[in-house]
């Protein structure tokens, strides 16, 4: 495949999804040696979705992540030491070490948390994008990731129907990774064309192969611009696929090697070296800087202070 960009730029996208995709097999370690506790869920193989759409953002624009939303908030640019900070319950943490997975939040990068509750952040994108609306601010979006899952909760409906009514600058990403927890697409609605969710709302549209971190890049880059252009909400459907299991405790019992074995072959990491042609020396120095920061991260976040009582009574806001 061609494309116009320089290799700097091809390189920085990969090693972003390299370090999205390293972070994860490493917390996934800690989680099974028990250094980490409570549960997590890893986009492992959604990185061209999670990294491509952030990374075609600006800084000002702010994201709502879902439960699966590593990628997410470290394709906005969310520092990774702090990430892994969190993971740890660190004072260091993105979120002082409070909220682990679920509740990353930077708002200096835009980052409005990832959510636990399926769908919620729609809701909440969208009272911002109404604050951003009517405070007039230029060059701003928000943007709420969303899976094939969360379509069929009454909030979601509400908001994308909202965001339409209100004209808000808000896109919507539709991680469509075909499943809900151990449900197939097909199994949670009739109609499994979810780009057709947005003709209800009269909404734009846009399908991509969410493995191609490029398409992805590009769509959300014109999508943005058209969003602040037009004054209306566009929904992006990017199909993917999560090769690791829905959360820590999966036993993989909802489908099958073979299918798991096709879409390895369209890992969107190995796709986008394809692309850029990277030599093979030049993706072992590409794995050994990524190994760097991520040992680096987690030393970090073993060597940080656990938050102190005080810490934790500072922010309960209803004493
Ligand atoms: C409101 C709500 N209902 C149910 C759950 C339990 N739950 C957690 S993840 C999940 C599946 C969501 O599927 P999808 O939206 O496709 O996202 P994916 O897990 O595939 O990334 C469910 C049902 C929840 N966290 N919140
Ligand atoms: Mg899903």
């Amino acid at each position: 495949m061609k494309n116009k960009y320089d290799k700097d730029f091809l390189i920085y996208l990969l090693e972003k999804m390299m370090v999205v995709r390293k972070f994860e097999e490493k917390i996934q370690a800690l989680f099974s040696d028990g250094v980490l506790h409570g549960t997590t869920h890893l986009g492992i193989g959604e990185e061209g979705t999670a990294v491509g759409a952030t990374m075609a953002l600006e800084n000002q624009d702010y994201i709502f992540a879902t439960h699966r939303g590593h990628g997410q908030v470290i394709g906005k640019g969310a520092d990774v030491n702090a990430v892994m900070a969190e993971m740890f319950g660190k004072k260091t943490g993105v979120s002082l070490g409070l909220g682990g997975s679920m509740h990353l939040a930077d708002i200096e990068k835009g980052i409005f948390g990832t959510n636990g509750i399926v769908g919620a952040n729609l809701a909440i994108a969208c009272g911002t994008a109404f604050s951003i609306k009517t405070k007039k601010e230029k060059d701003k979006i928000a943007v709420a990731f969303f899976g094939d899952g969360a379509t069929n909760e009454g909030v979601v409906h509400e908001s994308m129907n909202i965001a339409s009514v209100w004209n808000l600058p808000i896109l919507f990403v539709l991680v469509n990774n075909g499943y809900s927890v151990s449900k197939k697409l097909f199994e949670m609605t009739k109609n499994t064309n979810l780009l057709e969710r947005a003709k209800i709302y009269d909404m734009k549209a846009y399908e991509v192969d969410g493995n191609n971190a490029l398409e992805v890049f590009e769509t959300v880059k014109k999508a943005r611009e058209e969003i602040l252009k037009e004054n209306a909400p566009i929904l992006i459907v990017a199909n993917t696929y999560r090769l690791s299991g829905h959360s820590k405790s999966d036993n993989n019992l909802y489908r099958n090697q073979e299918e798991i074995e096709k879409w390895q072959n369209k890992d969107p990491i190995k796709a986008l070296i394809g692309v850029i042609g990277c030599s093979k020396d030049e993706i072992v120095a590409l794995e050994n800087n990524v190994d760097n920061i991520i040992k680096e991260a987690v030393d970090f976040a073993k060597n940080s202070p656990e938050p102190t009582i005080e810490d934790i009574l500072d922010r309960v806001y209803a004493k």
